[in-house]
């Protein structure tokens, strides 16, 4: 199940009766106790998936242009704003490089890190909740 998926409230499905008060409930018609039918969902609930922030951390080794090309390549930024968050981090010790749901989030973080590995630096890429 992907978070992308729509999910269900646990008090109100899609398709499911909206709960009846007390006085509408019971059977009969047409009297002054219950002349109410059931309500039904036609449009499903959705749920926004929870936004995972991914950062970069500083270190004292990773090559500046190594960190910029893999903010291009992996969070698509152009070179000057891959340029512009690499120095951020590197003057400021984090920064961020985008807010994605988790799946998204955890891919970057292992392309990241599995990148950084190849290439014997030890940049390091770690995801939080928003
Ligand atoms: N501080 C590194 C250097 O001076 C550059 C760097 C920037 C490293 C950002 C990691 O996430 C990083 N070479």
């Amino acid at each position: 199940m992907s978070l992308y998926d729509q999910t269900t409230r646990p008090s109100n499905g899609p398709g499911q009766p909206l709960k009846a008060t007390s006085r509408e409930e019971g059977g009969g018609g047409g009297g002054s106790k219950s002349d109410t039918g059931t309500i039904t969902r036609t449009r499903p609930k959705t749920q926004r998936p929870s936004l995972y922030r991914v950062l970069l951390l500083n270190d004292d080794y990773t090559p500046m242009e190594f960190v910029v090309l893999v903010l291009q390549d992996v969070f698509n930024k152009t070179r000057e704003d891959a340029m512009q968050v690499m120095l951020h981090v590197h003057n400021k010790g984090v920064g961020e490089c985008g807010v994605y749901p988790y799946e998204v989030a955890e891919t970057k973080v292992t392309r990241v890190m599995d990148t950084a590995r190849k290439n014997q630096h030890p940049l390091q890429c770690v995801m939080e909740k928003q």
